[in-house]
């Protein structure tokens, strides 16, 4: 029985067909379906109109036309929608290139220090971390700095207010009885030795450990100085021990941090806490050594600092000069980051700005 209902559900049943029709194929059979002059929808729909009652009949037959052209409106809209091209709500469009997610990235800092830390844990060492606010034993006494020591001058080292001389808190908890019996003071540490120290203090020999994270100087922001950056110390310490052994393990370090054809240069030099000490060069990965702008024509590039442990290091911690040696580096994470990568200022480090820090691969 025609009622307005049925004519109702003509009308939803359309509108779901016209929803799946993405194409112009698919269109022209929904067209034929409700429009065809013989055999479609519409078209049997105005015969039952005629055959209805006839008090229904206008009724129904204002309702039947409203939909035939409601029909034909909806088939032209999206017949000009596929024309142009529009998104149809729907469609999908194959062709087009996916939408790629913004993604986030490591600090070029991140990577530097996961990979040297990579390679010195397959080297068989272990990396270990320590505290930022250190006291003066571990970052000078016991490293051979005694207290006329120029580094510990204020001009130097960022004391910290809590932690001077007489006073019983530092900001990490109550000075030890030791520190305020020697009136020892609190501050931030100048290198991670002072962690070396303290694990020298609780392990006994054989030690292999690299020790990365933030140092702080008392220095003026320029090209080359930042008053905090980031360091990676490390130390091995046994029995017959020797300078062939730093050799070794620094130049397996150049060697796949760097280039397979690295080359190390020793130039001696001084640090309290090692004696023999020595500034070491690698060969300009650019050039090979040739000299190019990278290495200032010199053929090498400045990387680290090293030595043999000193007896009086050994001394401070408990450990036995007499049956161990062993050797210690130190080397600037942001050095390491900006010889391979070129970067010619260490505040770009720190400034956070997306025009740098998107130039490094995730
Ligand atoms: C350097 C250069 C030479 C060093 C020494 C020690 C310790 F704790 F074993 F004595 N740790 N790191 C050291 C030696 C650091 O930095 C340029």
């Amino acid at each position: 029985m025609l009622d307005a209902d049925a004519i109702e559900r003509l009308r939803a049943e359309f509108l779901a067909l016209l929803n799946g029709a993405t194409t112009d194929r698919d269109l022209q059979g929904v067209r034929d379906r409700y429009l065809a002059r013989k055999g479609g929808v519409i078209a049997g729909l105005m015969k039952e109109v005629a055959t209805a009652a006839p008090a229904d009949r206008p009724r129904l037959g204002q309702l039947a036309n409203r939909l035939k052209t409601e029909i034909e409106e909806q088939l032209a809209g999206r017949r000009d929608a596929l024309a142009a091209g529009r998104p149809v709500a729907g469609a999908v469009d194959v062709t087009l290139p996916g939408r790629v997610p913004p993604l986030g990235r490591r600090h070029p800092l991140t990577r530097v220090r996961d990979r040297m830390e990579t390679i010195f844990t397959r080297l068989g060492f272990t990396i270990v971390e320590g505290p930022e606010a250190e006291d003066e034993f571990h970052c000078f006494d016991a490293l051979n700095m005694p207290a006329s020591h120029p580094a510990r001058d204020m001009q130097d080292t960022l004391y910290l207010a809590s932690g001077m001389r007489g006073e019983a808190w530092t900001p990490t908890g109550p000075r030890t009885h030791e520190a305020q019996a020697a009136d020892i003071r609190t501050l931030l540490r100048t290198h991670t030795s002072s962690m070396q120290v303290r694990y020298m203090q609780t392990h006994e020999p054989p030690v292999r450990i690299v020790v990365p994270g933030r140092v702080y100087r008392r220095d003026n922001p320029d090209l080359t100085h930042s008053p905090m950056f980031h360091q990676m110390e490390g130390l091995l310490v046994g029995e017959g021990i020797s300078l062939a052994n730093l050799k070794g393990t620094l130049l397996a370090f150049a060697r796949e941090m760097f280039a397979p054809s690295s080359r190390l240069r020793f130039r001696p030099s001084f640090f309290p806490y090692t004696e023999p000490s020595a500034e070491v060069d690698i060969s300009c990965w650019a050039c090979d050594g040739a000299g190019c702008q990278q290495c200032k024509g010199t053929g090498w590039l400045e990387i680290l600092g090293c030595g043999m442990v000193h007896p009086a290091v050994f001394e401070a911690v408990g450990y036995d000069p007499e049956k161990y040696t062993g050797f210690a580096w130190g080397m600037g994470i942001e050095r390491v980051a900006i010889l391979r990568h070129g970067v010619d200022d260490i505040r770009l480090f720190f400034e956070n700005d997306l025009r740098f820090l998107e130039q490094f691969p995730v």
